[in-house]
This record gives structure tokens, C-alpha cells and sequence, in this order.
């Protein structure tokens, strides 16, 4: 399960119904021009929080009919409403995806041991294994070394998805628990990451900058942390001018100047106007040739 995984896109129509087509589009694009390890399904890139509970099946089950045995599948399950995340877990467990993932529970204040419970009741449900979604800045969760440690003593525990700007926290968890998986989350800061020996990354830029993620990747593993600074300079040049123009709208921006047919955002997140769309053309001429 190591390797660089896409926080896959999908691709909506106008009124936010799934574009089948161009989410089969998206998947190929990932899998044969990116040449990723594998997706991350149903994350925040796929704008997973704000579709129904149908919707999310549907996505895994065109992702996997896509994608077949060529990558490795991670299905992110998590849910505020328990039954739903188990719900799901089993039908990605059914469908074949090789792990899922849960986010940590928010909007409430959790106390860690109903975060513990949340994280059980999925894993006894399903026979799969789990990656933690760990993203403080978009759930408010904060967990700390110890409270990593109590979820990693469950063995289907198999490693997080770190998208957090505590490095020193991820050097201890690298140090204490080197058999299980790290993910690195912020795209940007990739190799700071990899030079802390992370096991790989899993990221929504990678749907249109995955060549040079696994250039940075691969550099620091081989300790030519030179090449790797100018791959990451390059990336994060591009990242930036995301950033600035709208994370999501624009990488679909992108893809659709690709060719592909990445389609709108859901509501409430809004896609780009006229000005936006020639920016990200803009962003794509400049960084992606
Ligand atoms: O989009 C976010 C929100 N983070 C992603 C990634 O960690 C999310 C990251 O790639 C993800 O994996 C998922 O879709 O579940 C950033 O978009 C990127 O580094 C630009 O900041 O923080």
C-alpha cells in the first residue's frame, strides 16, 4: 500500500448530478498520464461532504469499474453519521478496495474516546484495514502522539494520511511506529515529508501534477535532496497559483483544458467565473507543459 495516491476529483454536471463519463475520465487520466500508485476515493478532493450517501456509492462503484486491478483503491468512509461510514466501508470492502479510510469525527467535540469507539465500530465491521484521516485544519481534531498510539493498537489500524503542518509530531510517529504506513497530506511540503521517510503521499494536485510528485518522492528517497528542492520549487510555483485562483474549480480548470471532462463543482462550492477559467488556462500553459 505504499506509493503516491490521487485525492481523486470527480466530475459533476450542472445541477451536481455524478458525470459518469468524465469520472471515468479523470480515473484513466490518473492512472495512465500521472501513472499514480493508486486513488484516494471520496475524500475532501472529491468533494465527498457534500454528496449523498448514494452518491458516494456510485463513485466507488465507477472508480473500481474503471480502475479494475491497475492501482490500489483507498475508499474514505468517514461519516458524522456512524451508520453510514460502516454502511459504506462494507460496500467498498465488497467492491474490492484495498483499504478505507475514515476522517476523524468533527463539528462536535469528540472526546478521544468516542473517537476510539468511531474508528472500532467501522474495523468490526468490515474485514478490510483502515488509514486515519488526519486533517486538523478542515476538522479542528488534534490528536497527539499517545492518542495516535491507542489507534494504532487496533492491527487493522494500518497507518494516517497526515495532512497537518506538525512536523515534529509526524518525526514522532515515523520514530514510534515504524511499521505503519505515514501518508504525507499537504502536496507542498512533499518533500520536507519524504526526507522524514514517509511511506508515500496522497494528494489533489497529483490529478494534474502527479509526474512531478513522484520526482520529489523518488529524489529524496535516493537522498538527491538538491533535484528534489527544484522539483518541489516547480510544484509549488504551480500549487501557489492554485491556491490563489481556487483549490478545487481550478485543478478541474485544468483537467478540462487537458481535454478531460472534469465538469462543476457542487454547490455550495462554487465553480470559476470567466476571469478564473482564463487564469487557470493561464496556470496550466505556464506550469504543465
Ligand atoms: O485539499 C486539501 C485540504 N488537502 C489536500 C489533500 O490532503 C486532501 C492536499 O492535496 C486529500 O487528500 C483528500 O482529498 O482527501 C491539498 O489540496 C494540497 O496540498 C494543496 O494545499 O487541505
Amino acid at each position: 500500500m505504499k506509493g503516491l495516491y490521487t485525492a481523486l476529483m470527480c466530475s459533476f454536471d450542472e445541477s451536481g448530478n455524478i458525470n459518469e463519463k468524465g469520472l471515468r475520465e479523470i480515473v484513466r487520466q490518473n492512472i495512465d498520464v500521472q501513472q499514480v500508485d493508486g486513488l484516494y476515493v471520496n475524500g475532501s478532493t472529491g468533494e465527498n461532504f457534500l454528496i449523498s450517501k448514494e452518491q458516494k456509492k456510485q463513485i466507488f462503484d465507477i472508480v473500481k469499474n474503471e480502475a479494475g486491478d491497475d492501482v490500489k483503491l483507498i475508499a474514505q468512509v468517514g461519516a458524522l453519521n456512524l451508520d453510514e461510514a460502516v454502511e459504506l466501508a462494507k460496500y467498498a470492502t465488497e467492491l474490492g478496495y484495498n483499504a478505507i479510510s475514515a476522517v476523524t469525527p468533527f463539528y462536535y467535540k469528540f472526546d478521544f474516546d468516542e473517537i476510539k469507539d468511531y474508528y472500532n465500530t467501522i474495523l468490526d465491521s468490515v474485514d478490510n484495514n483502515l488509514i486515519i484521516y488526519s486533517i486538523p485544519a478542515l476538522t479542528g481534531v488534534n490528536m497527539n502522539l499517545e492518542q495516535f498510539g491507542e489507534l494504532f493498537k487496533n492491527d487493522k489500524v494500518i497507518g494516517v494520511k497526515f495532512t497537518a503542518l506538525d512536523f515534529f509530531l509526524l518525526e514522532r510517529i515515523r520514530h514510534a511506529y515504524p511499521d505503519k504506513l505515514i501518508y504525507s497530506g499537504f502536496d507542498e511540503m512533499l518533500l520536507s515529508a519524504s526526507v522524514l521517510n514517509v511511506d508515500g503521499a496522497i494528494g489533489s494536485t497529483f490529478n494534474v501534477n502527479g509526474q512531478r510528485a513522484r520526482q520529489i518522492f523518488e529524489l529524496a528517497q535516493k537522498g538527491q535532496i538538491d533535484e528534489a528542492r527544484d522539483v518541489q520549487k516547480a510544484t509549488n510555483d504551480l500549487i501557489a497559483e492554485i491556491l490563489d485562483n481556487g483549490l478545487y474549480p481550478t485543478i478541474k480548470e485544468i483537467l478540462k483544458h487537458q481535454g478531460i471532462d472534469a465538469g462543476y463543482c457542487r454547490k455550495p462550492m462554487k465553480s470559476l467565473n470567466s476571469e478564473g477559467v482564463k487564469k487557470a488556462k493561464e496556470i496550466a500553459e505556464k506550469h504543465l507543459k
